[in-house]
């Protein structure tokens, strides 16, 4: 299996790469994000209490996160792999990934890290918001409590994956499909090595 996670702060392009690569690579798009946006949408208990965080700026509970992905692993069982869009956001999320694909007898492959400065993340943010109705992004507090929280508690998760040798950056400003391109080569080179690992 093949699995990638995409990682970077708000706004860093992690939902709008994600579209472009599961279509190029054919794997099975997981985002917290947007799982949470459904939940919230089908107003469910779960999505009701997730909403509490997500319009203060803040993460939510480990433990809701984790349970979510653990059943969308299960439903995918068949999947040639899976791409990672917004998780692991804390240490603990990239604990428990592990454990996880461990039991599937899998592991991450790569992590592709999107380096965008904090203005131009701000700038993009603030104009989702004029559009999208996604009461996070409206508020330029709520989007600075977002960075903070994103400096505090999931930049560490690329330092954990940096010492696991999987980490690469990836400058994530300029053409969209620029960045696509810069992205694809990666995972190209990664799905090379791994495949010439297992004919070894
Ligand atoms: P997410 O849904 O993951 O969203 P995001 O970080 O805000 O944005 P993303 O990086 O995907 O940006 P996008 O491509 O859309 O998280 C939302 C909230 O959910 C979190 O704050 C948290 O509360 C909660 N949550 C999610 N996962 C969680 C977890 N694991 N644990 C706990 N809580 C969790 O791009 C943004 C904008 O930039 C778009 O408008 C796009 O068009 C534009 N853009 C993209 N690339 C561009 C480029 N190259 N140039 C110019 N603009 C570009």
């Amino acid at each position: 299996m093949f699995n990638l996670i995409l990682f970077g702060p708000p706004g860093s392009g992690k939902g709008t790469q994600s579209e472009k690569i599961v279509e190029k690579f054919g794997l099975i798009h997981l985002s917290t994000g947007n799982l949470l946006r459904q939940e919230i949408n089908d107003k469910t208990p779960l999505g009701l209490e997730a909403k509490n965080f997500m319009d203060k700026g803040q993460l939510v509970p480990d433990e809701v996160v984790i349970g979510m992905i653990d059943s969308s692993l299960d439903k995918h069982s068949g999947a040639k792999g899976f791409l990672f869009d917004g998780f692991p956001r804390t240490i603990a999320q990239a604990e428990a990934l592990d454990k996880l694909l461990a039991l599937k007898k899998t592991a991450i492959s790569k992590v592709l890290a999107l380096d965008v400065d904090e203005d131009e993340l701000v700038k993009r943010l603030v104009k989702r918001g004029e559009t999208s109705g996604r009461s996070d992004d409206t508020n330029e507090e709520v989007i600075r409590k977002r960075f903070s929280v994103y400096k505090n508690e999931t930049e560490p998760v690329a330092e954990y994956y940096k010492e696991q040798g999987k980490l690469e950056r990836i400058r994530g400003v300029g053409s969209i499909n620029d960045i696509f391109d810069a992205l694809s080569q990666s995972i190209e080179s990664e799905m090379a090595s791994q495949l010439s690992a297992a004919g070894n």
